[in-house]
């Protein structure tokens, strides 16, 4: 390791004990970014990559709740508000029970440059809690999202900090939540995105994650003079990202072979068609069932316990959580001729996965890069509800596909190497922090 990165990283770890993924994660971006500061030594003076480490606020709360039974049920909440340098914080809210402060603050953290990736006005956050919404009823779900919101709702608002929906928090969740905040607030704004369509949501906001990460990979191949017709691709998570990723590739020729949950994959070697989908997206949206059903139904192999990544494939999508791509997985899908990784989850991938992608020169776009399209088109929903006019489900897919090709284009301006090989990690950290960089420059000691 560089020597001035493992004195960065030795403060980093003194200052945030036992923060595992937050440490990767600034690890990861300042790999790029020592060198690039020393170059520019205006951040380096103004010590920018100290202070982007260090949220600018941290809301850690109780929220009790009555499960139906009527006892008594305690949960963690947080919000991470960890920059406003460019615009209101922006971030979604995970619901899941291995929620801690680490897990949070890398997600703030990655989402404060690719906030900026989009080439949209966002700061970055992020929050959630440790309440696990499996196995729990409806209305369950909504007691927990009260509670959530009315601790939550003094610190958020349209022009301060911008929640969305993450792991664990869809469309249900948003409504709750929205719903509470009305009540308390007395103000029908755009404090929340992800939102019904009938009620101030953006067309294909639903669907943004998994086409971002599409169109993304989309750009990549093209570096090559490839494209997703007749590629094989392996897809992680059956949630959302996972859902509309598979949707939007197999729509553009590609053969979506695999999806899995915490328990297992599914296998299809026939591929995932509309029809299976739209079995999968009732399985998971509303029966809220295991995807071990998949494999009952269509008569295929289901690996209980195990990721796809042995599975060959041309283009493999990881959309379900970070580090579900060890080293042994990177390798396995390097060997099996897997040659374009765009990544629909966080982090997914470990140093040592991501280590081997770059070694073989692999197409690989990192998460704050490949997944931006559900932020961008939160964003945009923040515009129309700002107008108050709506766009077309065409005007919408059109921004999005528009932004994720910029994204493109500014992982090839300061990712490109001498040899003329584009390296996407070191082109979205440097592309990402330079204009948060200027505009915190701009603002002073803040
Ligand atoms: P969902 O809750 O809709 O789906 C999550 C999927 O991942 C489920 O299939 C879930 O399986 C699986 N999963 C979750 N945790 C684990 C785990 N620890 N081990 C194995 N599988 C797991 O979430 P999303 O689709 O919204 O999010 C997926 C990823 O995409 C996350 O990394 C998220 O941060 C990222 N992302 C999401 C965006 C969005 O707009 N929603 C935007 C950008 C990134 P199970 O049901 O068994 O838990
Ligand atoms: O990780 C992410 O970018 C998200 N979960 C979406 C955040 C948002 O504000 O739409």
């Amino acid at each position: 390791m560089d020597p001035r990165v493992k004195q960065f990283m030795s403060q980093i770890i003194a200052k945030n004990p036992g923060e595992e993924e937050f440490h990767q994660a600034v690890q990861e971006v300042a790999e790029s970014l020592v060198p690039f500061v020393e170059e520019n030594p205006r951040y380096k003076h103004a010590k920018i990559l100290e202070r982007i480490a260090e949220p600018e606020r941290v809301i850690l709360f109780r929220v009790p709740w009555l499960d139906d039974k009527g006892e008594v049920q305690i949960n963690k909440g947080y919000r991470i508000e960890m920059n406003s340098a460019i615009g209101p914080y922006k971030g979604g809210l995970r619901f899941h029970p291995t929620v801690s402060l680490g897990i949070l603050k890398f997600l703030a953290y990655e989402q404060v440059l690719k906030n900026s990736l989009t080439t949209l006005p966002m700061g970055g956050g992020k929050g959630g809690s440790d309440f696990d919404p499996k196995g729990k009823s409806d209305n369950e779900v909504m007691i927990f999202c009260q509670s959530f919101m009315t601790e939550l709702f003094r610190h958020i608002g349209p022009n301060t900090d911008i929640p969305a929906g993450d792991i664990g928090v869809g469309g249900r969740e948003i409504g709750f939540l929205f719903g509470q905040y009305k009540r308390l607030k007395n103000e029908f704004t755009g404090v929340l995105t992800g939102k019904g369509i009938e009620w101030g949501g953006s067309l294909i906001r639903t669907e943004a994650t998994g086409y971002g990460t599409v169109y993304f990979a989309e750009e990549m191949l093209k570096t090559r003079g490839e494209s997703f017709k007749e590629k094989i691709v392996t897809v992680s998570g059956s949630g959302n990202v996972a859902q509309f990723a598979t949707e939007k590739a197999t729509e553009l020729g590609a053969r979506v072979v695999t999806l899995s949950d915490s328990s297992g994959y599914i296998y299809d070697p026939n591929g995932i068609d509309t029809d299976k989908l739209s079995f999968i997206m009732e399985l998971k949206n509303i029966k809220r069932g295991r995807i071990k059903k998949y494999a009952e139904k269509y008569g295929v192999e289901y690996f209980e316990g195990k990721k796809p990544w042995a599975v060959k494939c041309d283009v493999a999508l990881p959309g379900a959580t970070q580090n579900e791509i060890n080293e042994e997985d990177a390798k396995t899908l390097v060997n099996n001729g897997c040659f374009c990784i765009s990544e629909g989850a966080n982090m997914p991938s470990t140093p040592e996965a991501i280590e081997v992608y770059l070694e073989n020169k692999i197409l690989y776009g990192p998460g704050k890069a490949a997944n931006a399209g559900g932020v961008a088109v939160s964003g945009l929903e923040m515009t129309q509800n700002s107008m108050r006019l709506p766009w077309t489900r065409k005007e919408v897919d059109e921004k999005l596909r528009q932004i994720m090709i910029s994204i493109h284009e500014t992982c090839v301006k300061y990712g490109t190497e001498k040899d003329g090989t584009i390296n996407y990690v070191k082109g979205a950290n440097i592309g990402g922090f330079v204009k948060v960089a200027n505009a915190m420059l701009a603002q002073g000691v803040v």
